[in-house]
């Protein structure tokens, strides 16, 4: 038996709801397990293509492929038995999505048995978000529906971590992890800031070293859950844009960024994600996150040169229906040369318009059925990700 059999691999999964700062944090959980020197798999799931969370882990320095058309355990199989087999796992479910430890968790258990160590599962909580819809602050929030996906991704957490905890002042923020652990008794609630690098240590520490506990399945009521998702519209779209002079890329994410925002006025952005990457760069890119309908568009990589020609991808998530979405985009991008005399911008794709919904209830998810049981979205795309080759991108080559 060769040493890679032996040897079991880790699973790490961290959930939470649409923009709560998991894509942020597997980088930063992986950039500290291969700091230990361990080979790092990072598996993200989204809808569509052309994603953003792709386009952020390849700027991260991570080698990463969109597999289509995957489901999160069949997709496992191809990379359980890579030759260059991982020491950890790191997945990110949907934002969106619900009942992980029946349709995750346990099929891995069973179909891989011994090969996993499953640690805690985490759902992560943006505390702004999260007050709002718990009551503790006024603010607008989601409808009831959406909110049960919201209330049932808490409910299975073994770890409740409260992310971007520099956001609150101590005093809500102690007020929000007392009424989570009133709430949620079974879980262990912890807080923690990846931009502020704080609380990490502990949070990681457990993820290195704890296990899944195993309690009764949750009940999840899937007609609700489906309806839930159903109301939660979304929308990629890719975007060819030039100018002879070069632009400013921060600028035209800002702008964009505000503008379907203001278009989306009467809806809840669930998630607003957009990168710009130059065409012929060297792996460089801009990206701009909105996490709430009435916050403001945040920059989180900056290009310091004007741009020539760059792709931009968009991926918008909002409680509206897909149709107004698109119709929101398409205007937004439209309507940029008006601002910045000498851009061009096609729409080069985006889903259809009434993209059909990734929910439990249409979706081929099978349970029970060893060695077929999948993930509940089966139109989402996988991807795998390298850490193991991971360079930061500050850091000289090798
Ligand atoms: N203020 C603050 N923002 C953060 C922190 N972690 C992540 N974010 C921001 O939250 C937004 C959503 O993050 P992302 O990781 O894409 O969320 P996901 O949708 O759950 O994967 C981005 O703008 C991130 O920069 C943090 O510790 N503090
Ligand atoms: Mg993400």
């Amino acid at each position: 038996m060769g040493q890679s059999e032996t040897v079991q691999a880790r699973y790490i999964m961290l959930g939470g709801f649409l923009g709560a700062g998991k894509t942020t944090a597997v980088a930063a959980l992986a950039q500290h397990l291969t700091a230990k020197g361990l080979r790092v798999g990072l598996i993200t799931n989204d809808q569509g293509s052309e994603l953003v969370d792709t386009a952020m882990l390849r700027a991260h320095g991570f080698a990463t492929e969109e597999i289509p058309g995957g489901c999160f355990c069949c997709r496992f199989n191809s990379l359980v038995d890579a030759a260059t087999k991982p020491d950890v796992f790191i997945a990110e479910p949907v934002g969106s999505c619900t009942d992980l430890v029946a349709t995750v968790t346990y099929p891995l258990r069973r179909i891989y048995g011994a090969q996993f160590v499953i640690a805690p599962l985490s759902v992560l909580v943006d505390p702004i978000r999260a007050e709002r819809i718990l009551g503790l602050a006024e603010g607008k929030k989601f409808s009831d529906k959406v909110l049960y996906i919201y209330r049932k991704q808490l409910e299975e957490a073994d770890l409740i971590v409260v992310t971007k905890s520099e956001l609150l002042p101590a005093e809500r923020l102690q007020s929000l992890l007392a009424w989570l652990a009133g709430e949620f008794p079974h879980a262990e609630i912890l807080d923690v800031s990846v931009r502020e690098n704080r609380g990490l240590a502990d949070w990681f520490a457990r993820l290195e070293t704890g296990e899944q506990r195993t309690r009764a399945t949750m009940e999840v009521d899937y007609e609700l859950y489906a309806e839930s998702e159903a109301l939660l519209g979304w929308l990629n779209a890719t975007v060819q844009l030039a100018s002879a002079d070069g632009f400013d890329s921060d600028a035209v994410l800002t702008q964009l960024a505000r503008d379907i925002q203001t278009r989306l006025a009467g809806a809840e952005i669930a998630h607003l994600k957009m990168t710009l990457s130059p065409d012929g760069g060297l792996g460089d890119i801009a990206v701009i996150n909105l996490v709430r309908s009435d916050f403001v568009p945040e920059l989180s990589l900056r290009l310091e040169a004007p741009v020539p020609a760059s792709q931009l991808i968009i991926n918008c998530r909002a409680e509206a229906d897909p149709d107004l979405i698109r119709a929101a985009v398409r205007a937004a991008v439209a309507e940029l040369p008006k601002h910045f005399p000498g851009l061009t911008a096609q729409l080069i794709t985006s889903n259809p318009s009434a993209p059909a919904s990734p929910s439990p209830r249409t979706a081929t998810w099978h349970r029970g059925r060893d060695g077929t049981e999948c993930h509940p979205y089966p139109a989402s795309v996988v991807t795998f990700s390298s850490a193991s080759r991971m360079r930061l991108r500050s850091s000289p080559p090798p």
